[in-house]
Parts: C-alpha cells; structure tokens; sequence
C-alpha cells in the first residue's frame, strides 16, 4: 500500500493516533473544541445551531475512528462484500441515531445541560437527509444500519442529490412545494476529491477486427461528466462496525476541452457546461411508484451506476484475483429496477475493457446481481424508449441487444412450440417507439429476484414475471420480506417504551434480537407495567397534539382516538376512502341527537404525505382533506368528537413524533396494490392497531399477532379483477352511505364541489379502479368496531401489548440475515478493536 506511514515512523503516530470519547467531559471537551475553532465561535456566540455543530463534529470524529478501523478491517480480511445500489437514500436526521448507536447519549445529554442546552432542542436543528421519497428509501436505510449492527461488510452507493424531496407546505388546503436545499452544513459527509470517475455519455461505437482477429469495440467520442464521491459512515448499534455509504455528486470534467474554451474568450458557454454537467446530480425526482422516461433520470442512473461499478471493479482489481472470483468477491443488490444500467455497463467493462468472452462475462454478472422488485403497478414499471438509449448510451443499447438475443435463443430452444412467448419476454418491447423493459433486463441479468412481502412475492411470479418462471423455474425467485430497524423505530422515537421493555426484560439486547420481545407477553397482565404502557402512549399523544396546536393550530383531544395515515398520497394507498370515511362519520354526528352524541369514542382523524407535483388526483385528494377539516374542526355540533387535521410536509423527523402516537393507523390500499408497506411494522410496534385490508405485509403481520388483534376489512386481491370487471359490465348499486357523502360533497358543503369532481367521478363514472366503494362499507363498519374495541380499554391495551410482543420478526436484521443467507451467500466480519498494521 503506496501512502502508508513507513514502519519505523509508525510509533510516532500511534502515539498521538485518536481514541473516542466515552465519558461527558470528554464530550464536553470535544465540543467545545469545535465550536471554537471549527466553526469560528466564543462563549458570547454559541447559539443553539452551533451547539448542534459542535456536538455533531464530535460525534463525527468519535464515528470516524470506527470507521476507519472498520475499512482496513474489511480490506485485510479480503471477505466479500455486499453493494447496496440504491437511487434513494431516506435517512433522516443522522445525530440522534450516531449518539444511540454509538451508546454516548447519555453523556452528551449531561455535557450540554452544563454548557447550557437542551438535548431536544439540539437534536432538532438538524435538517433530515431526505434523499428519497417514501418505503423504498427508507427500506434502504434501514438496511444501512442493519447491515452495519450486523457487522456485514458492505457499502452503499446512491446519489448527493443537491436538493432532496420537496417540501410541502399547505397553503389554503393546497399543497406548495419548496426546494429543499439541505446541503448548507452537512457535518457527516467526507468529499474525497481524489476519488473520482469519468463517466462519458453520447458518442458512438467503432468496431474494429483486432491483430488476433477479435471483434472489438470502443466508445469514443462522447461528452464528459465527472463523479465525485461524498462518503457517509453508517455506525452500527453497539459495534465498533461503521459502514461506508458512497454518494456522487457531478461536476465537469477539467479536461483541455474546457481550457480551450477559457482561452478562446467562451466563459460563459464554458460555465453553461459546468452548469449542465452539475445538473445530473442536482435533484432528486420526487415520483413514487411512477416513471415518466425523462432524459435526466436516465443520465441519472447511468452516471450513478458506472461511478459505483468503475469503483467496485477498481477495488476488486487491487486485489489481483482473477475475474472468475469476482463474484466471490462482490456481491450487488439492486433497490428495483432504478440501478439496472449495472448489468450491461459490467458486461461492458468486461467485454470491452478487460477483453472477456461474452458467455465468462455474462455468467459473471450473472451471479454477482440480485434484484429486488417493490411494485406491481404497470405505471411504474421502467422503460425507455430505444431512440433516447441509442443517443445517450450507443454502446450500451448494442449490448442490451445481445443479452436479449442471447437470451431469446435460450428460450426458442427449450420452448419451440411457444412463438408468443418470444415477443412476451423480449427485453425490447415492439411498440413506437420501441423500448426496454428494464425489470426483464434485471431480472435476466441476475441470479435471485426477490418480491418485498409473501403476498406480492406470489403476485410476482404469476403477474408481471409469469413466463420468466417458466423460462428459468421457480428457485430464481424468492421473497424477503421488509423489516424496519428497531434502533430508529422503537429506541430513538421511542425512548420511554424502549425503557419500559428494558427494565422487564433486563436490558437492551432485543434491540439487536427484537424476537426477544415475546418475552413481554408474560407482563399482558401486569397491572404496573400496563398501566406505565398506557402512560407512555398518552404520553406521545400529547407531544403530538402540541405538534398538531403549533403547526394546524388545530386543538386536538389526547384523549381521543388518534387514527393516522402518514404515507404518501396515492391513489392505490386509498386516502380517498378515509377521507370518504371521515365524512361519513361527519355526517352522522350531524344526524345524531344530543343524547346519542354523547355515546360515541372522540376521533382525530390524521392524514399525512406528500403528492408528486405532477400528480393531480393525490393533490385533489389533499385539498379535500384539508377542506373536510376546515368544516368539521370549526363546527360546535361536533366539538371533541371527530377532528381532521392534515400534518404539513411527513418526513422521517416528523414520523418519529406520529408513530409513537397512534391508536389505531390506517394501511388501507386496493388488495394487490401495496408491495409491502413498512410504516404498518412501525406503528404496530409502537403499540398501535391496524385497519388494514388483505394487502402486502398487513397479512403476515395478522399472522404474526394474531388475527384478533387486527382490523381487517374488504375485498381479497383474487377478486380485484373480477370487480374491476363488474363496473363496466353489470349495473352495480352504488352503497348508500357512500352516494350520501358524495351527495354532501356535490352540495358544497366543503367548498366549490367542482374542485373534487374528478375525484368523486373517478369513481362514479370512471370504472373505481382502486375499488373504493367495493370496500367502503365494510371500511366503515370496520370503523365501528374499532369504537366499540376503544371503549374497553382494558382488553385494547392487551391487543396492544401482544401486538408489539409478537412484532420480532419486523426486524430489518432478519431482513439482511436472509438476503446474506438466500441471495449474497456472504458472512459477518468481527469487528476488530484496532486494525492491524496499516
Ligand atoms: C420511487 C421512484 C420510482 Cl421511479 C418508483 C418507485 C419509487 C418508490 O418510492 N417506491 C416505493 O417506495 N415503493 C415501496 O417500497 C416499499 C419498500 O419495499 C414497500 O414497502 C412499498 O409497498 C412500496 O410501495
């Protein structure tokens, strides 16, 4: 290794080399320092966005000699590695989870009551790292620290989107979105300006018969991008593991090109082009489960894809293997279809630049990907039109092509009676223009594909990839169903539960075992600990409410049943129903006397999530809701006992203040339709119910808890197409109680009707493709089973106490033991208290 300390001189450093703080005057210590000299304060400028520099920068530091101790660790034990590619990243805030993770927050929290700070107050100035937009982000962060508290040795690559999800603002009951610029002071990101790969874009092919009378190719005369890695270290939970995530930022490339231009006077067209080149790694799109072929995206996961395989590849040459271990060396997964563009750029590399035979190549790639699909829905199915691949990435499209012919060889020969099935399966799609279907080259270019849930693993294989588990049978496909850390979802949102489940259980160790939780089942009954449950629960209630007071300026009972659904707004994910549903409710306290008002259990009804910008039918839905609550939340008939308030701009910070907080959350899509869902594992174990249909992981979860300790209600995935069908070809009686609250709609009882129209004839006139009023009246009446299940509040603490007892198999670490187990085939490393040499 060129740049290491040679072994004479080696004393000298470990003399001085850095240890981490454990104690608070050795936080103090560090804190101080950096508010001093770092960031340039004194005593009489300290305010708390510095305290939360200075805490952050020891922190940082404490990380950093984890990290890379961590880093030789990996290299010399030569194991192999996982990489994680993923286009998001949702990590929120980082400081809260660095301090528990490392196990220091104790002492931080007494180091800054003596310089004069309050912990909460210090944890809040941080801006969440928001580089994704909704479960399939967030599931990769969860997996960042699982894998790290797990002690995998593994990177994660992924973008440094300079603006990351929007922020919503709610303006008049309309969603506004704001540039979400969170870069100003990012204390955990490292540039490492040496580390940095051409990425060439455009140009063309030239094929030429080589002395030995070898085909080759060469991709010449393209334009330039550079990648720059930004990289993040990911602690573990009560490990010395601290994991690399590689993010790239774009910049043009300094080549002459650009001096030419500086010299012949074009400044200003030579800043437009360091302007474009930047703009690659600019923003993050904000469409969830929605592809709409645009040409940055597309340039976005090219530049992203070769940076992180050019690194990989560089990393694994050093070691001098030869290239049949690659795949004993690296195993990468691929968070659905997004990093695809991996498949063919590795075979290029391989073919091309290192001068492999096709068939070595391809069975390489082949066992070094797997892919993880998250999603059914057609519309967000990737494609891109043949004309902009032949454009941007000429050497790529001819590759594409070759693995399709290759591969529809493989199948005319083992199905020669079934000529359809060769247009069916093509990665091409013959339509005008034509296009690639990305999820078919994913999931022939590698060796597992995985659904993220039983159901929608089984959805998988007999939808959108039927014919392939003819072509390759069933064991190419597998499931792994999603999980969510504990340390983030119960520890740090949390705390005070995760203390109550310590001091019964003698300590911490279910956050690295959650299956450990079945052991609270012995306190069901347990007059003490049910009551501080409860406690706790209220306890979350009312720091929402104050959330709620501060932001809608909405009073909310803490008393009442808080019903929640935070996700983003879709219309598969149905808020439409509960919107629908909340009217109804709104509609019978009307009806109702004085007398029989006073029966009923008060509700807050809570939504929450982002719209895509672009996505009408979600933003009418918003702007529904919060014109439901303007009405209801300002009508004296109703009072306490049904509110509706809309929580401004969800993220990961503000789902650490709701989750905690519910008594019942609402995981309520169209049957078939939700993958997953991961914030349904959250709440249940923060001691909250699910109204939930038969859909993704609500049915594990039921057969997790227990189906007495579930609401589930409405239409079975098998009869979705059926019903579908229904509302075209048979008149079907529309429910009563539905045309009622359209009715009150069409009135204008929330304002002008014609805003909601479409929504309303989405379903009247329009086919009701997600089935809204199939389910509705088995929703509501779900809905008045779960007012009488609060009013006995005894056996409804039960239900939840079971629940979060039985909630052990939603561990993200079980997520990453099977992936090890099942589709990487790699093992843990031990952590070593100090690398060895250097
Ligand atoms: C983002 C961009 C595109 Cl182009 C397509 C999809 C998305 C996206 O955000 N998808 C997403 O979040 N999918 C969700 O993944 C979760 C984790 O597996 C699942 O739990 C959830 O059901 C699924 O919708």
């Amino acid at each position: 290794v060129e740049a290491s300390i040679p072994e004479p001189q080696r004393a000298a450093w470990q003399k001085f080399s850095a240890e981490p703080f454990n104690t608070k005057e050795q936080f103090e210590q560090e804190a101080v320092r950096h508010i001093e000299t770092t960031l340039a304060r004194s005593l009489y400028n300290c305010d708390e966005g510095a305290a939360y520099g200075g805490t952050a920068l020891a922190f940082r530091d404490r990380m950093v000699i984890d990290w890379n101790r961590t880093q030789q660790n990996q290299t010399f034990a030569d194991q192999k590695r996982v990489y994680y590619l993923s286009l998001e990243f949702l990590m929120g805030r980082a400081l809260d989870n660095a301090m528990l993770n490392v196990q220091q927050k104790d002492s931080a929290k007494a180091g800054l009551a003596d310089l004069g700070f309050r912990m909460e107050d210090i944890i809040n100035q941080e801006r969440d790292a928001a580089l994704g937009n909704g479960g399939l982000g967030r599931l990769a962060a969860c997996f960042l620290d699982s894998l790290a508290s797990l002690n995998y040795p593994a990177w994660g690559y992924g973008l440094r989107y300079r603006y990351g999800i929007f922020k919503q603002e709610i303006i008049d009951g309309y969603q506004v979105e704001i540039p979400d610029y969170w870069l100003d002071f990012n204390p955990w990101e490292f540039p490492r300006h040496d580390v940095t790969v051409d990425i060439q874009f455009f140009g063309n092919v030239r094929k030429y018969v080589d002395d030995s009378g070898k085909q080759v190719s060469v991709w010449e005369n393209g334009e330039i991008v550079q990648a720059v890695a930004y990289d993040v270290p990911i602690p573990g939970y009560a490990t010395p593991t601290t994991n690399n995530l590689r993010l790239w930022s774009s910049k043009a490339a300094s080549g002459e090109f650009d001096f030419q231009k500086f010299n012949s006077g074009e400044y200003e067209s030579s800043v437009a082009d360091q302007q474009r080149a930047e703009t690659i790694s600019a923003v993050l799109y904000p469409n969830d489960n929605l592809e709409r072929g645009k040409e940055l995206r597309l340039k976005q996961q090219y530049f992203w894809c070769a940076a992180s395989l050019f690194d990989i590849v560089r990393r694994f040459k050093k070691s001098k293997k030869a290239w049949k271990e690659f795949p004993n060396a690296v195993a990468i997964q691929l968070n659905d279809t997004h990093p695809t563009l991996a498949i063919p750029e590795l075979q290029r590399i391989l073919i091309d630049q290192e001068g492999l035979e096709w068939d070595e190549a391809w069975s390489i790639v082949q066992k070094t990907f797997g892919y993880t699909n998250h999603t059914v829905l057609p519309e967000a199915l990737e494609k891109w039109s043949v004309p902009l691949f032949q454009h941007l990435l000429p050497r790529h499209l001819q590759i594409i092509y070759d693995i399709n012919l290759h591969f529809l060889q493989y199948v005319e020969r083992n199905f020669p009676k079934d000529r359809e099935m060769l247009g069916r399966v093509s990665i091409i799609e013959e339509s005008q223009p034509k296009m690639v279907r990305m999820a078919y080259l994913a999931l022939i270019g590698s060796h597992k594909v995985n659904g993220v849930a039983e159901l929608h693993s089984d959805l998988i294989k007999t939808t959108i990839f039927k014919d392939f588990v003819k072509i390759y049978g069933p064991d190419k496909f597998t499931n792994v169903t999603n999980g969510i850390t504990p340390r983030r979802w119960l520890h740090q949102a949390n705390p005070r539960l995760s203390e109550l489940i310590a001091s019964k259980l003698g300590g911490y160790d279910f956050l690295k075992d959650l299956t450990l939780l079945h052991k609270l089942e012995n306190y069901v009954d347990d007059k003490a600990f049910r009551k501080e449950f409860q406690e706790i629960k209220f306890a979350n209630k009312v720091r929402l409410a104050k959330h709620i007071k501060d932001t809608n300026g909405v009073s909310v009972n803490p008393a009442a049943l808080f019903d929640i659904q935070v996700k983003r707004i879709h219309e598969y994910k149905r808020q439409q129903l509960n919107i629908f549903g909340v009217i109804h409710r709104y509609l019978t306290i009307k009806s109702m006397s004085p007398e029989e008002r006073k029966k009923l259990a008060p509700r807050v009804s809570i939504f929450g999530g982002k719209a895509a910008p672009g996505y009408w039918m979600a933003k009418t839905i918003i702007h529904l809701v919060n014109a439901v609550g303007a009405v209801v939340n300002n009508d004296k008939d109703v009072g306490d006992l049904l509110k509706c308030v809309f929580v401004e701009d969800y993220n990961v910070s503000k789902a650490e203040i709701i989750v905690p907080a519910s008594d019942i959350s609402e995981h309520i899509s169209t049957a078939g339709t939700e993958a997953s869902g991961t914030s349904n594992m959250k709440f249940v174990l923060n001691g909250g119910l699910i109204i939930g249909t038969c859909d993704g992981a609500n049915i594990e979860i039921t057969r997790e808890i227990g189906e007495e300790n579930i609401f589930l209600f409405g239409n079975l995935s098998e009869d979705v197409e059926d019903l579908r069908h229904a509302h075209f070809y048979s008149k079907f009686e529309f429910d009563p109680q539905l045309q009622r609250v359209f009715d009150a709609i069409k009135e204008g009882r929330f304002g002008d009707a014609g805003q909601f129209s479409a929504l309303v004839n989405g379903i009247v006139e329009h086919g009701d493709y997600y089935l809204v009023s199939d389910d509705f009246k088995s929703y509501i009446d779900t809905h008045t089973l779960i007012d009488e299940a609060y009013k006995d509040q005894e056996s409804w603490v039960s239900k939840c106490i079971t629940s979060v007892a039985r909630m052990g198999f939603f561990s993200s670490d079980r997520c990453i033991d099977e992936y090890a187990e099942m589709i990487w085939n790699v093992e843990p490393l031990s952590p070593t208290k100090k690398a060895k040499g250097v």
